[in-house]
Parts: structure tokens; C-alpha cells; sequence
């Protein structure tokens, strides 16, 4: 007689769909990419959080970091646009449907070399939206050359030297008032996963600059964008612990270095200082940080900037509660009293 043994229940999350729902197809980059590592830590955080995947838009350029989307995600809505100007579509889709949780993945190429000026905007206004930028320092698509953020000195594996100096995003980001602002490392799992959740939380633009090493083309001696370089040269400014408003607090962490900071939501996010002389708050003293930092050859990564209570683009424009794609022809169509009206209160 045999007995037929019943298969072990499926893990889910809290809304009842297994991790492979938050999957995509299978990628198509080098093996050792470090932007395979940020899509698998994507998977995880968007499943570990149970955001439900049909209300995520995902966005990105054109590069090996902007055709990631494609790995993650899968039942999520998607725009693959041109190369620099994910923001601008990013923007328009935010303002047309303020109910999807929007993620952007980019490359250093995309955003800051041809896509920058559309960044510096992107920066000011606050829009919602998790902007990701996979900083391996060269264009990987198109072979290896230096983007803007590698380094003064860093050097080509054909010998050739990088005589230009850096765009830091990091700073970029600071100084054009974005309001969550962290850096991190495609090899740092922990790190990099608190820091997703925590975005996925924010209510405003979180700029994640993710250093990405490109093994085809920039991981050799002599790259400051190697997985080498950056696990000797990471400093890390905090700890973090994320939990959402349903998780109990567990305290892990010694009394009296921790600082705890509660998101519009309700969630929390617990940061542990490593260099007590960081403060996340303070724009001008993380700018400094950051480059007095990188001036001794450093990556500094955490979270670098948070500021939870400040107005996104929505308040800022008054923007309606319901997609726009949901009005009806006479809320879209005002009649033409309206307009007189308008024009009377703007002449
Ligand atoms: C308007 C335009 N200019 C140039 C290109 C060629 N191009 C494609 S990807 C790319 C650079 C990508 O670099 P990055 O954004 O750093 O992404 P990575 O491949 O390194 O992930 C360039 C220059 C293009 N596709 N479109
Ligand atoms: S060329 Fe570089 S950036 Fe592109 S997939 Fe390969 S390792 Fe990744
Ligand atoms: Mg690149």
C-alpha cells in the first residue's frame, strides 16, 4: 500500500502571494553583474513588505541597469524609455495616477552623464518615487567607457586614466533637496535590503545610489567601482533596522546609539550610529561628510539624508485623489464658465 504524503504549504507573504509573484524574467546580463544582486534585493523587499505588485510602476532608461525592470517584478506595470529621460515619464505617470508606488532603476550613465539635467529637476520636485541608480562608473552597454561618476585617477583595464573629476549623485541629491538620500553596495545584502524597505516607505523621492561593479568591463586593479575597492573602502555611517508598523520592536541594538524615526505610514525605521559624528538630518553637515569622505578615498554608505515630513509633488501641485484615467469627460472638460472664472482670478 503506498501513502501519498500531502506537499509542504507554500510560504507567502501577507497578502498571500509567494516570492516568485515579485520575480521576473530571467536576466539577461553577465553572470556577477551587481545588478543582478540589486533586482534579487528588489524581489525580496517588495515580498517581504507584501506590496502588491500590480500597483508598482517601474521605470527606467536605457542601459544594462535600465533593462533590470525586465528581471523583477513581473506583474508589475512597466515603461522602458530613452536614455536619460526616465524622469520626465516617471513624473508624468506619478502626476496621471498618484495611487502606484513608483520605482526608477537607472544607470551613472543615464542619470549623470547624458540624463542630468532631467535628475537636477527630478531632485526639486519631491515627486514619490524610488529612484535607483546602478553606479558601476563606466557604460556597460556600449563597452566600458567612463561615465561621469568614475573617479579622477581610476583607470580603464585598457590602462586609459580618468583625468575628469566625478559627479558624486550623493551630493548632487543633497544639494538640490531631495529628501531621502542613501548609498550602497550591490554586495551588501543587509544593507541594501533595509534601505529598499525603508524607500518603499518614504513619502517623496529616495535617491539610492547602489555601487554596482561591472565585471565586464570595470573590476579590475586600478577601478574605484570594484567589488575590491569598495569592501575595503566602505565606511558606513549607520545601521539600519526597518519594520513595518504591524512588526513588533525587537531591540537588537545597544541603548543610547540608536535613534528611531517614524515614516508617514507608521513604520519604523531604526538607525544605529557608527560615526557618531553623522547626523541624517542635517543636509549641510552629511554634504561635508561626504566629501571630506571621499577626498581620503572612502565610500560612505547608509542612509546619508532623511527628512519624513515634508510635502511631496502631489501637495505641492494639489493634485486630484483619483487617477486620471478614473475622471469622467465633465470633471476632465470643465464647461466654459469655468474658464471665465479662471481667467478673471489669473489676468
Ligand atoms: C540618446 C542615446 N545616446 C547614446 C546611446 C548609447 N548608449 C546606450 S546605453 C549607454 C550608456 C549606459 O551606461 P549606464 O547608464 O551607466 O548603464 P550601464 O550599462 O553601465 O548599466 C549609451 C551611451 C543611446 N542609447 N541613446
Ligand atoms: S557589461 Fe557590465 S554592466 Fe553590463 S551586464 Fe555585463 S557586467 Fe553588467
Ligand atoms: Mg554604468
Amino acid at each position: 500500500m503506498s501513502t501519498t504524503m500531502a506537499p509542504p504549504p507554500k510560504k507567502t507573504n501577507r497578502i498571500g502571494l509567494e516570492v516568485l509573484s515579485y520575480k521576473g524574467g530571467k536576466t539577461t546580463l553577465c553572470a556577477g553583474c551587481g545588478h543582478n544582486s540589486i533586482s534579487e534585493r528588489i524581489v525580496e523587499s517588495f515580498y517581504d513588505l507584501g506590496v502588491e505588485p500590480w500597483k508598482v510602476a517601474k521605470f527606467s532608461g536605457i542601459g544594462c541597469s535600465s533593462k533590470s525592470p525586465a528581471y523583477f517584478l513581473g506583474l508589475s506595470h512597466g515603461f522602458n524609455s530613452v536614455h536619460g529621460r526616465m524622469p520626465s515619464v516617471a513624473t508624468g505617470a506619478g502626476l496621471a495616477n498618484r495611487n502606484m508606488l513608483g520605482i526608477g532603476v537607472t544607470g551613472d550613465g543615464d542619470t549623470a552623464s547624458i540624463g542630468l539635467g532631467q535628475f537636477m529637476h527630478l531632485l526639486r520636485r519631491n515627486l514619490p518615487l524610488i529612484y535607483v541608480i546602478e553606479n558601476n562608473g563606466v557604460y556597460g552597454l556600449t563597452k566600458g567607457q567612463f561615465s561621469a561618476t568614475a573617479d579622477l585617477g581610476s583607470k580603464l583595464k585598457t590602462g586609459v586614466l580618468n583625468d575628469l573629476p566625478p559627479f558624486d549623485c550623493c551630493s548632487l541629491a543633497l544639494s538640490w533637496g531631495a529628501t531621502f538620500v542613501a548609498r550602497s553596495f550591490s554586495g551588501d545584502k543587509k544593507q541594501l535590503q533595509a534601505i529598499l524597505k525603508t524607500a518603499i516607505a518614504h513619502n517623496g523621492l529616495s535617491v539610492i545610489d547602489v555601487i554596482s561593479p561591472c565585471v565586464a568591463f570595470n573590476n579590475h586593479p586600478g577601478s574605484t567601482k570594484s567589488f575590491d575597492y569598495v569592501r575595503a573602502h566602505n565606511e558606513a555611517v549607520n545601521q539600519l533596522d526597518f519594520m513595518v508598523e504591524r512588526e513588533a520592536i525587537i531591540a537588537d541594538f545597544a541603548p543610547g546609539t540608536v535613534e528611531t524615526v517614524t515614516q508617514h505610514d507608521g513604520s519604523v525605521l531604526r538607525l544605529r550610529k557608527l560615526a557618531t559624528d553623522y547626523d541624517p538630518h542635517d543636509r549641510i553637515s552629511a554634504l561635508t561628510h561626504l566629501q571630506q569622505r571621499h577626498a581620503a578615498g572612502e565610500v560612505v554608505t547608509g542612509l546619508l539624508f532623511v527628512e519624513a515630513d515634508h510635502g511631496d509633488l502631489h501637495t505641492f501641485l494639489d493634485t486630484v485623489e483619483r487617477p486620471l484615467n478614473a475622471l469622467g469627460e465633465a470633471e476632465l472638460c470643465p464647461p466654459i464658465e469655468a474658464l471665465d472664472r479662471y481667467n478673471v482670478v489669473h489676468r
